[in-house]
């Protein structure tokens, strides 16, 4: 239920919290995931055993896998016009579940500020590569949300800002008074969430609350998996006169011809070229 550090919240089949802590440092355990455990003789519980993961939700850098969520079965990433959000975090958190093919749900939040329109005009891409978009005003009226979540374990990724404490609060009113004590002494008294943290609607919806993060890089991707996670530049792969195109400046290029007709977006084509340099280096 809750993951910080070496501490965790287990939610035991009985439906009790119990705090747990792991045996090894390699050991690693993510919210979301089913483990096993043993009880200590204070009735402390070790988590001995991670159960098999049907997804695994992560950004990576050139040094470490930073996994964020285990098991979600859709992903929704939150943007909202104040504070700015990033177009490229929103392709990262993107790519990132496609590579788990992951469902995704962009909410643009905040609809009530006078900039949302805006918002929804840059998203019209993403729409039209057929991702969803829900707008909706998290402190004011969540719409249809709820229902969106049923029957799936969500991921709730954005940047800081965007609104995703205040969504888990409408959606969540009545949070356990003991998991939220537990949840603040890791957050010890900052007004950021620091930790990721499941929140469950029924037996079979929950939602992973994660803390915003400002960069999400994908080291771990090579140019194929960026390549195939890019939903409008699957029709072109294997089209290119080369094999190994990298979509730059070799002649018959497929991808750079679609740019050229308008098939697809230059941002596109920039952030694919992005992300590549970056995994490079
Ligand atoms: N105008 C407006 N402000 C919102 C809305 N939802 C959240 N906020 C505000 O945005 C700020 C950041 O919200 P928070 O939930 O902490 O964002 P988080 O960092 O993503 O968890 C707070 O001041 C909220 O009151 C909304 O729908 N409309
Ligand atoms: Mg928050
Ligand atoms: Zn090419």
């Amino acid at each position: 239920m809750a993951a910080h550090g070496r501490h965790f919240l287990v939610r035991t089949a009985q439906g009790a919290a119990l705090e747990c802590i792991t045996r090894g440092r390699k050991q690693e355990v993510v919210c979301g995931d089913r483990v096993e455990l043993s009880l200590t003789a204070q009735g402390q519980g070790v988590i001995e055993k991670v159960q098999p993961r049907s997804s695994l939700f992560k950004r990576a850098d050139a040094f470490r896998s930073k996994p964020i969520a285990a098991n979600v079965t859709q992903v929704a990433i939150m943007v909202a016009p104040r504070p700015s959000w990033s177009e490229d975090l929103l392709q990262r958190c993107l790519l990132a579940a496609e590579c788990q093919h992951l469902p995704t749900l962009i909410i643009a939040n905040k609809a009530d500020l006078p900039e949302h329109p805006a918002t929804l005009e840059t998203l019209s891409l993403y729409e039209s590569l057929g991702y969803q978009v829900i707008s909706l005003s998290a402190k004011k009226d969540i719409g249809l949300l709820r229902e969106r979540l049923q029957g799936h374990l969500t991921l709730l990724a954005g940047q800081s800002g965007m609104g995703k404490s205040t969504l888990i609060n409408a959606l969540f009113p009545h949070a356990d008074a003991r998991v939220e004590a537990f949840s603040e002494a890791l957050d010890s008294g900052r007004h950021t969430t620091t930790h990721s943290r499941l929140y469950r609607l029924d037996e079979s919806s929950a939602v992973i609350d994660s803390p915003g993060f400002q960069e999400f890089a994908l080291a771990h991707l090579s140019r194929p998996d960026i390549e195939a996670a890019m939903p409008d530049f699957r029709p072109y792969l294997g089209q290119c006169r080369f094999r190994d195109c990298r979509h730059d400046t070799e002649p018959g290029c497929a991808i750079r011809q679609a740019v050229e007709k308008g098939l697809i977006a230059q941002k596109r084509l920039d952030f694919f070229h992005r992300l590549v340099a970056e995994n490079s280096r």
